[in-house]
């Protein structure tokens, strides 16, 4: 078995591989959004979601430590305490799985929310923060971006929240127009704290979500600034998905701000895996699209061994490295094989999920 493991090793470092150099850097997803707006509470429960979960399709983080600090930043929220807000930006690698097969690896970007502050890019104060945002924007494996923005600051304020969507899209037109490489993005415009609108009380203390009032006001939040910039870039595929982190685990406190409430295992959040499900359909597809190519690649590379094994009577010739590498050729065509099996199984599930959401087209 000690064998089997080893290819297993030696194919998992090839794949990470073939990601890291062959696709730029693999995958990249990025949240932006404005300081508050609910990055971190969101990251960390769908994040904690996708890794419990116990389904076919999951993630896991490649560094303990970070697996950790998200378990306890999830054992905080639990407990009714705030995570503190993101003092710089913060990149975590996952590794997504389907049963025990890996499927790909991507970046979860967490910027903090001050890199998105517009007064301070009027002002150009902070130029460093905006273009570290924009070189990510425009790397060939940046697939997805989340664009967030808080329901409860827009019932409040709802010009000043369509302003800072406007200055995000600015961002996004900007890193777009200059990209060298040319590929199909996913936009997912993210409406969070929707219980604060949407969880409404129907009779003593049961509670539910009103699904229109959620499309009514993803529509608000979004359509004056994105259907614009859907009609210019139509090549960009976008869905406005409304959510709640908290979920029906939020209450009101004594001094009027919204928490989970204390002493919960489990915070019953609301559509929380969704964004993520789209995101991982669309990178899946990209990767499916690359399934052919990775195939014809690594039969020409078995057959070049193929032809460089010597005779078995050869004893001190390199037999042993040449047979070794046309079985890690096979083992990779089995699983790019299985991978495509997989990939068709992901985008059916996906497509029957049926989720409350927005298509801007
Ligand atoms: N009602 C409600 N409040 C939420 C929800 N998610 C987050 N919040 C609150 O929003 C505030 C900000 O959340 P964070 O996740 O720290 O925001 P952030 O975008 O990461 O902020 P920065 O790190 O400063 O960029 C906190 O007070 C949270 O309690 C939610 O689903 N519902
Ligand atoms: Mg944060």
């Amino acid at each position: 078995m000690a064998g089997s493991n080893s290819t297993l090793e030696r194919l998992r470092e090839k794949m990470a591989k073939i990601d890291e150099e062959e696709f730029d850097t693999g995958y990249n997803i990025v949240m932006l959004g404005t300081s508050g707006v609910g990055k971190t509470v969101f990251m960390t429960t769908m994040l904690y979601d996708f890794m419990t979960c116990g389904s076919s399709l999951r993630i896991d983080t490649y560094d303990t430590a970070q697996k950790n600090q998200l378990l306890e930043s999830y054992k905080s929220l639990c407990a009714g305490e705030e995570i503190p807000a993101t003092g710089r930006y913060e990149a975590w690698r996952f590794q997504v799985l389907y049963d025990a097969v890996d499927l790909f690896s991507f970046r979860w970007i967490d910027y903090r929310g001050g890199s998105v502050n517009f007064a301070q890019i009027r002002s150009g104060t902070n130029d460093m923060d905006i273009q570290a945002v924009v070189d990510l924007l425009r790397k060939p494996g940046t697939l997805a971006i989340f664009v967030l923005a808080d329901a409860e600051r827009f019932q409040k304020d709802p010009s000043r929240i369509r302003a800072e969507l406007q200055g995000i899209r600015f961002i996004l037109e900007d890193s777009l127009e200059d990209s060298e490489v040319k590929r199909r993005l996913h936009l997912l415009l993210v409406l969070t704290k929707c219980d604060v609108v949407a969880l409404e009380r129907r009779w003593v203390f049961w509670r539910d979500w009103n699904r229109d009032k959620m499309l009514r006001c993803c529509q608000k939040v979004f359509s004056e600034v994105f259907l614009p910039f859907m009609q210019k870039n139509k090549d960009v595929v976008c869905d406005a998905v409304p959510l709640s982190s908290y979920g029906k685990s939020s209450i009101r406190s004594g001094d009027g701000r919204i928490q989970v409430c204390p002493g919960v295992n489990k915070i019953d959040s609301y559509q929380i895996d969704v964004p993520l499900r789209m995101a991982f359909k669309y990178i899946l597809k990209d990767l499916e699209t690359r399934i052919p190519e990775m195939t014809q690649e690594t039969r020409t590379q078995k057959a070049v061994h193929q032809v460089a094994l010597p005779p078995w009577w050869h004893i001190f010739s390199d037999r042993r490295t040449h047979k070794e590498a046309i079985r890690e050729c096979d083992a990779l065509l089995k699983h790019l094989q299985k991978l495509s099996v997989i990939i068709s199984k992901i985008v059916a599930e996906t497509e029957h999920l049926n989720p409350v959401c927005w298509h801007l087209a």
